[in-house]
């Protein structure tokens, strides 16, 4: 829905713009009302902390239903209006913990992140892709930053069964803007169905969710017409996402810019894409639209 909101909003700037001067900011605020923070360069990326101070708010299992708590990360200042949001599951038999330097690494830049834990560390991929909906709809809708997300813009994501969690959720609630599944596990190998643009990020020496037979028959099987994309990394193994990734948050972050706040500065490090030494196969529906 608001990728055609935005072609509406810049016709409307091309149009304010001949009648009326206006300030940079106001024009900068006009061509896309999403677009949060400073032009990237791949260098600040990879650096680490993006440009906004975070805050973070423990969620009690006791004062949520269907899913299993968390911790919420988001942007401290009130002063750029509210933020896209992304819920996040870790894996099988893991907690929160495991990948929770993914929580203030992706506010910085911009988001309000939900890190869940799950009902129980066992439940399978389509319990944890209900969960992350659920813990979206907690964000949104009664959460104590809720007057800071965009109910509009919202993405998942998550780790192995949570990956494949991430792929569940997105399958099932096409209206979210994003997934970005990370080594993602699922007995089910074909989305076709899927309509989320999605970033998968694989290990190419995952010996518990082989790429063969987990990221790239999902990646093969969404749509081009989603927008998807894959990012192999050399030589990692299934736990990757459980230390500090500079290429899956390089990658991350550009996804979640691009496609939550559709901020198209960030197309320069997805198309086409990463190249080195670290990266053993990238895929992509370039250019993207
Ligand atoms: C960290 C997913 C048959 O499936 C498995 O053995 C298996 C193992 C682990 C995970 C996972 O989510 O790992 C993430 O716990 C599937």
């Amino acid at each position: 829905m608001h990728r055609s909101w935005k072609r509406f909003l810049v016709s409307a700037a091309a149009a304010v713009a001949l009648t009326a001067p206006l300030g940079a900011a106001a024009a900068y605020a006009a061509d896309n009302p999403y677009q949060r923070g400073p032009a990237p360069t791949l260098a600040a990326l990879e650096a680490g902390r993006g440009p906004y101070a975070v805050s973070q708010v423990d969620v009690s299992r006791l004062s949520v239903s269907g899913f299993g708590g968390g911790t919420i990360y988001y942007p401290t200042s009130t002063a750029d209006g509210t933020f896209g949001a992304i819920a996040i599951s870790p894996g099988y038999t893991a907690y929160w913990s495991s990948i929770s330097w993914l929580g203030p690494r992706l506010a910085s830049h911009g988001f309000v992140v939900i890190g869940i834990e799950t009902l129980t560390t066992l439940d399978q991929p389509d319990s944890r892709g209900s969960q992350l909906l659920a813990a979206l709809d907690y964000l949104t809708q009664r959460s104590s930053v809720r007057s800071r997300v965009d109910a509009s813009r919202l993405a998942v994501g998550g780790h192995s069964m949570g990956g494949g969690g991430s792929l569940e959720a997105a399958s099932d609630r096409p209206s979210l803007q994003a997934a970005v599944p990370l080594a993602p596990w699922n007995t089910d190998k074909s989305w076709t169905e899927l309509r989320v643009p999605t970033l998968i990020v694989g290990g190419q020496a995952d010996a518990i969710a082989p790429v063969a037979s987990h990221s790239i028959p999902f990646y093969n099987s969404i749509p081009s017409s989603a927008e998807k994309s894959y990012v192999e990394l050399t030589g990692q193994s299934h736990f990757f996402p459980q230390t500090v990734n500079t290429t899956t948050a390089v990658q991350a972050v550009s996804w979640l810019k691009r496609f939550v706040d559709n901020d198209t500065r960030y197309d320069q490090f997805l198309c086409p894409g990463p190249s080195g030494l670290l990266v053993s196969d990238y895929r992509a529906t370039c250019p993207l639209t």
